[in-house]
């Protein structure tokens, strides 16, 4: 296989509504989409990094930056496919999500030129998986209570609360007094918390919550190994999961028994498919996270959903969760689940004209 250049593009797309977490609030979802044109066929990838570096160091302009300088150029001559994209860039460090990006757009081109679904490639079991969403940080409980309502009337299966110091304990209480304790609950706190806090988080042990998502920093593996000790509700790591050996580990420390794996944090696709299976050696169960994807992101999301071992609901909502116009054939919720794509590669494409609606800018990385 041989790539000619890749085309980055930066869009920008509304979101419905403001979601807010514990490092800031989205209105807009800032992104860049990659074109890989290939001598075979072309792919796409979608780079999950936000505009400025607060869920993770990676940024879109830092993006874009390496993809331009080091990663695509990296991928210039003839190479073996997808699988060999990932050690032609592993001699640059970091930059997880640029390489993801690049290892997917270039896998969707090789698996639509061989005729291959992704879902089928990564070994998926299902053709449906059930959907969970993440509900922001409100104003107040009123207004909270509202969103997950209408969630629930919509058919989502899973709820996830994003938390702070000043809004977990109590708006999980209004949601399990409101909806019952039948609904499947889990909090996420994007490492808002230390380890002092570890007696505060214990009082949501009460609440018979799935998980709670990486309440302290990413580098504090022990820490929460530590605090495993002290909650009793399941502790799951997001941000702290940048690699296979990185998840190796922290299950070996007793830093997790859950796993949100998201393909963006840990460099591609065969890299969280690595994770999904020391995950499922260990008898830890994993889900597919989310980072605010367009069709394109969800479009693989959703295949990586389909795996045998993510056992619980992702962050795999529907298009309408997220835009009122998506750039491909929006996502749309099927009595709480979305269907697997069937097409080759990642089964979906933007359509053109949605597609350039939302552009900022187009750069040609040529080879
Ligand atoms: O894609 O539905 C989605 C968002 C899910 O909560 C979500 N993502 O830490 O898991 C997480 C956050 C990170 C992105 S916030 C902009
Ligand atoms: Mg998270």
């Amino acid at each position: 296989m041989k790539l000619s250049g890749v085309e980055v593009r930066r869009i920008e797309m509304p979101l419905v509504a403001p979601f807010r977490t514990s490092f800031g609030t989205q209105t807009v979802r800032t992104l860049l989409l990659l074109r890989a044109v290939t001598d075979e066929a072309e792919g796409w990838g979608e780079c999950v990094a936000m505009p400025d570096p607060v869920y993770s160091s990676e940024y879109v302009d830092g993006c874009a930056d390496v993809l331009r300088r080091f990663l695509v150029p990296a991928l210039a001559g003839e190479f073996s496919g997808a699988t060999a994209v990932a050690p032609s860039l592993r001699k640059f460090r970091g930059h997880r999500m640029a390489k993801a990006a690049l290892e997917t757009a270039v896998l969707d081109a090789e698996l639509r030129a061989r005729g291959v679904p992704l879902s089928r490639e990564l070994g998926a079991t299902r053709d449906r998986v059930p959907c969970g969403v993440s509900v922001g940080i409100m104003d107040s409980i009123p207004e909270l209570l509202d969103a997950v309502d209408g969630y629930l009337a919509e058919g989502y299966v899973r709820i996830k609360l994003k938390i702070e110091p000043g809004w977990d304990v109590e708006p999980v209480r209004a949601v399990r007094e409101r909806f019952g304790d039948d609904v499947l609950l889990q909090v996420d706190a994007n490492t808002a918390y230390t380890l002092g806090d570890a007696r505060h988080l214990a009082k949501l042990d009460p609440f018979d919550l799935l998980l709670i998502e990486q309440p302290l920093d990413e580098e504090e593996l022990l820490a929460h190994a530590e605090l495993a000790k002290v909650v009793r509700t399941p502790i799951c790591l997001d941000e702290s999961i940048t690699s296979a050996q990185a998840a190796a580990d922290a299950i070996r420390l007793g830093a997790c028994q859950v796993i949100n794996i998201k393909p963006g944090r840990v460099g591609g696709y065969l890299e969280s498919r690595r994770i999904h299976d020391v995950c499922a050696a260990h008898g830890i169960a994993v889900w597919c996270g989310g980072m605010l994807e367009t069709g394109i992101g969800r479009a693989v999301n959703v295949a990586l959903a389909a795996l045998p071992g993510c056992t619980l609901p992702g962050d795999t909502s529907a298009s309408g969760r997220y835009y009122r116009t998506d750039i491909t054939t929006p996502f749309v919720l099927d009595d709480g689940h979305l269907t697997v794509p069937t097409g080759p590669g990642i089964g979906i494409a933007p359509d053109q004209d949605a597609l350039d609606e939302v552009t900022v800018k187009t750069e040609w990385i040529p080879l």
